[in-house]
């Protein structure tokens, strides 16, 4: 009897611990709008892997790929929400919610990639993951998006008057808008999944992107000039829903940031490869690509855009000087 009681007292334990586990472990939900194979979408993956590794099995991440659970702007209002906790997020569509966030959408900020990094890697970058906290999304991890150029089905563009009086697709966010209306263009903000059917039917004449998506997507197919105009280095982020994160433990915080630190390293040089493989693969399938020898009358013709961003934001002066002034 006394036996038996002990068992059961044990086997009460038991169930009280396994509760106790069930209650802070975590399923997570993760949005990714890239296909399989592309380097976002293999580093996602290798993140959930080693977020179940490194928290021994307390966290697990269920990827979603290729934008099936929604928009980008929906699926960045979805982890501010809560509805997803993960996210792999261009910092374009961030830009409108998180105003620090959006210094990076000011068309050539960057001088080129590495300074990109050299800036997210210091204080600017610290800003940057502040404000964009602050409005829900916690950033763990930057990812390399490359530079992002024009291209249409009629033309190279070699000056601003090449664009003047062509429909391009943009991202959502005002500044690309601002950018497109400045080169005399008719800016068309459109979700990333109707770009394709919208060149090929001429909904719009031309979009922007860099030579992964352009690639990936097939867009080449049906737009087959790309000028290197190389007017947005844009971030992206492994970013977490901020109550999620902000419900553990320093351990399991600092286990999720290495996983996502980890799976950066990863998505940063399949990144490089990809950038060169796709350019040769549309290349190889007849893309006329050109330089642009001259910049500065689209730098020049980009004054508005940020004389707009800095009366709007009269007091992150400071952070596009910092950015200005990263060597
Ligand atoms: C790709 C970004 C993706 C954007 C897409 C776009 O990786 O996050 O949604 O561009 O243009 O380069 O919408």
């Amino acid at each position: 009897m006394f036996h038996f009681k002990k068992r059961s007292l044990i086997g009460a334990a038991l169930v009280l611990s396994m509760l106790g586990t069930a209650a802070t472990a975590a399923d997570w939900r993760g949005w990714n709008i890239h296909v399989e194979g592309y380097p976002n979408t293999v580093a996602m993956d290798k993140f959930a892997e080693l977020l179940s590794e490194k928290t021994n099995g307390e966290i697990t991440l269920q990827m979603f790929h290729g934008g099936t659970l929604g928009s980008q702007p929906d699926a960045i209002e979805q982890v501010r929400l809560g509805a997803l906790e993960i996210g792999n997020f261009n910092l374009g569509p961030i830009g409108p919610i998180a105003a620090e966030a959006n210094v990076v959408s000011l068309p050539f900020i960057f001088k080129d990639v590495p300074h990109m990094f050299r800036v997210l890697n210091g204080e600017g970058g610290a800003m940057i993951a502040e404000g964009m906290a602050a409005k829900g999304l916690v950033p763990l991890a930057w990812y390399d998006a490359g530079a992002r150029s024009f291209y249409n089905g009629t033309k190279p563009i070699n000056t601003p008057d090449d664009v003047s009086g062509m429909k391009v697709r943009v991202m959502n966010n005002d500044l690309y808008s601002g950018m497109i209306s400045e080169l005399g263009g008719n800016p068309s903000p459109m979700a990333f999944a109707e770009v394709y059917q919208s060149l090929k039917t001429g909904v719009v004449d031309g979009a922007e992107n860099n030579w992964p998506s352009y690639e990936s997507t097939g867009h080449y197919e049906v737009a087959g000039y790309y000028s290197l105009s190389q007017h947005l280095i844009i971030p992206e982020c492994v970013c977490i829903n901020a109550d999620a994160y902000n419900a553990l433990s320093d351990e399991m915080k600092a286990a999720v940031k290495e996983a996502a630190m980890e799976s950066a390293a990863l998505q940063q040089e399949l990144w490089a490869a990809r950038e060169s493989s796709s350019r040769e693969m549309v290349e190889k399938a007849g893309v006329v690509t050109n330089v642009i020898d001259d910049k500065g009358p689209f730098q020049e013709a980009m004054v508005p855009v940020y004389e707009a961003y800095l009366s709007a934001n009269p007091d992150l002066r400071p952070l596009v000087e910092l950015i200005q002034a990263t060597e």
